[in-house]
């Protein structure tokens, strides 16, 4: 339906997740979060293998957490929209297919977060970046201080969230918060490219790989490495690893399972 606040879409087995309220430029409320946790759990269940997540309308991918809807919580009713929100930032995060953020226009707050929780960012020319959270008295509380000081580095993760600065498409680039900068219209084909260019690749490869890059986030450089060591060790029991090297070996075109 098209006044669901989010719109959920499959073609040739790439999920397209729209936020839909662009005349609120796709702020995240509740509706929208329980949304987009349904949106993920279907798509998870489906065993979609790529998600492209985008903001409807050419203004904004999500100008951030909905003011409108915060501003009166109680403390108590604050504690429970972060923990709604953090968990389908989570389901995001650790979905098991590839994620790609398609941001046009404002991705602001928690929808600069929200991207930065995806696995990959395209930006259209008119993107712009921020955690204008200080101006409203509050600091990013979707993960944003953990997850941009891994993308940008500790001082430039300090610069943005303390003067909510934003950043126009072609610096997030240079800074590393976004892959690459496309004609503005255009960042959900070239995100749907992607996901089509990666789905010819083994799936479990692909989804132990993530878990394995993810892993940085969570723990020490050793622990990353013990867990990119496992992950490595558990390609080995997967008829995708024996079926990708035979082929490699055989100078053919290898034919993946997911198994
Ligand atoms: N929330 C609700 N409505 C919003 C909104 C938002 N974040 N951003 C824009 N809108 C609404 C506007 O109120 C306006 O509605 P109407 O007046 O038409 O009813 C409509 O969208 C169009 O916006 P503007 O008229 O302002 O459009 P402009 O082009 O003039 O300006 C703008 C665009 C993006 C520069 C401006 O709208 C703006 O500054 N918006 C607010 C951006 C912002 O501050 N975002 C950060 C939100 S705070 C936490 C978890 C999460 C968070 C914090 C803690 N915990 C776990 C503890 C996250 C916090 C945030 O994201």
């Amino acid at each position: 339906m098209s006044d669901d606040v989010v719109l959920y879409e499959v073609s040739d087995g790439i999920a397209v997740v729209t936020i839909n309220r662009p005349k609120a430029l796709n702020a995240l409320n509740s509706a929208v979060l329980a949304g987009l946790g349904a949106a993920f759990r279907r798509a998870g269940e489906e065993g979609v293998r790529g998600v492209v997540l985008t903001g409807a309308g050419p203004k904004a991918f999500v100008a951030g957490a909905d003011i409108a809807e915060m501003k009166d919580l109680t403390s108590e009713q604050a504690e429970g929209f972060a923990r709604s929100g953090q968990a389908v930032f989570d389901r995001i995060a650790n979905f098991a297919g590839v994620v790609v953020a398609a941001v046009g226009g404002f991705a602001l707050g928690g929808g600069m977060e929200l991207a930065m929780a995806c696995d990959l960012i395209i930006a259209a020319e008119n993107a712009r970046f921020g955690q204008p959270e200080v101006n409203l008295g509050v600091i990013p509380g979707f993960g944003g201080t953990q997850r941009l000081v891994r993308l940008v580095g500790v001082q430039r993760a300090r610069e943005l969230v303390f003067t909510a600065r934003m950043v126009k498409a072609p610096e997030a680039v240079t800074l590393g918060i976004a892959l690459e900068v496309v004609e503005a219209g255009t960042a959900v084909d070239r995100a749907k490219a992607i996901l089509g260019g990666i789905a010819t690749k083994g799936p479990l490869a692909i989804e132990y790989a993530k878990k394995a890059v993810n892993g940085h986030l969570d723990g020490t450089l050793a622990d990353g490495l013990a867990n990119e060591a496992s992950l490595f060790g558990a390609c080995f029991l997967t008829e995708d690893q024996t079926e990708g090297m035979t082929a490699f070996v055989e100078k053919r075109a290898a034919s993946f399972r997911g198994a």
